[in-house]
């Protein structure tokens, strides 16, 4: 509920109601801590992204707050990794715990299947995204020399002196020894192609007739987080060792701008659909 109105705040204090009661009735205040904008998308992280992507499709009104590096990031997240959404003060980190938390909050605005079994899927599919397809992409970007050296050029554009030095200096080789770490990042090139094949041929056998998953007329968080990886992938001039996969899937192939315009966001102007 939004009691913005004078005539409505009027209406409340007439019917008793004080502003002690109206806070209590007003919606929690939420702000998300996030990597800044890059090329036409709301944050360089695709995470971040997908936290703006949810909220917009659950309807639910935020503020943004950007950290410019991972130092910066700590101060904000209590795992020093973004997104972090802070809902009336209380901030809570990781992209599948927010939306859990968004879930609960707000079950009237929650997006994606209503029965059970298709939320329970729906779940599954963002799982999948964020915890495997995500580190297979994070592969592509700072882990293919030709695509880090792109990713890093883009970068540099947006970024101030001290940042434009970190980048290659600390930034860069802090990602690479985070994917090394992580698990991905010592695999062989060409195995984590091989699953990145397999993971998109999964994920376009699961759109079924589409445009969503579990043949979907409305995105579900599953859609999102892997909506917000393809887009990632497109970013940069783009990382061919992933697209070459997404394009013998034209349903997949078209579902982030579907997403996307669910979330009444026009696609980026280097968006090919
Ligand atoms: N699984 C986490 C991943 C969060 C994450 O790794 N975020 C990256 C940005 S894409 C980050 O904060 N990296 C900084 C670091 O690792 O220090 C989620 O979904 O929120």
């Amino acid at each position: 509920m939004v009691i913005t109105s004078g005539v409505a705040v009027a209406g409340l204090r007439s019917m008793g109601i004080t502003p002690a009661l109206e806070d209590h009735l007003m919606p929690p205040k939420i702000v998300l801590y996030h990597y800044p904008e890059f090329e036409e998308m709301p944050s360089v992280s695709p995470p971040c992204s997908k936290i703006h992507f949810v909220l917009r499709l659950m309807g639910l009104d935020y503020t943004t707050v950007d950290a410019t590096s991972p130092w910066q990031a700590k101060k904000y997240s209590p795992s020093g990794r973004l997104p972090a959404l802070a809902i009336d003060g209380s901030t809570l980190c990781d992209s599948i715990a927010i939306i859990d938390r968004l879930e609960e909050l707000f079950p009237e605005q929650a997006i994606g299947p209503r029965d059970l079994q298709g939320r329970a899927s729906d779940r599954l599919w963002d799982t999948f995204a964020t915890d495997t397809l995500y580190w297979l992409f994070y592969y592509l970007r700072w882990l293919i020399p030709e695509n880090a050296k792109k990713f890093r050029l883009a970068m540099a554009k947006k970024l101030w002196f001290v940042g434009r030095v970190a980048l290659p200096l600390f930034i860069a080789p802090g990602c690479r020894k985070r994917a090394r770490l992580q698990g991905v990042g010592a695999r062989p090139r060409a195995e984590v192609q091989a699953d990145l094949r397999r993971g998109l041929e999964m994920v376009a056998t699961g759109l079924g007739e589409g445009p969503f998953l579990g043949g979907q007329q409305k995105p579900g968080r599953g859609d999102v987080a892997i909506a917000t990886i393809l887009l990632a992938m497109g970013q940069a001039g783009g990382m061919e060792q992933g697209w070459v996969e997404v394009r013998k899937h034209p349903k997949l192939r078209a579902m982030p701008g579907h997403m996307l315009r669910a979330a009444s966001v026009a696609p980026p102007s280097w968006w090919e659909e």
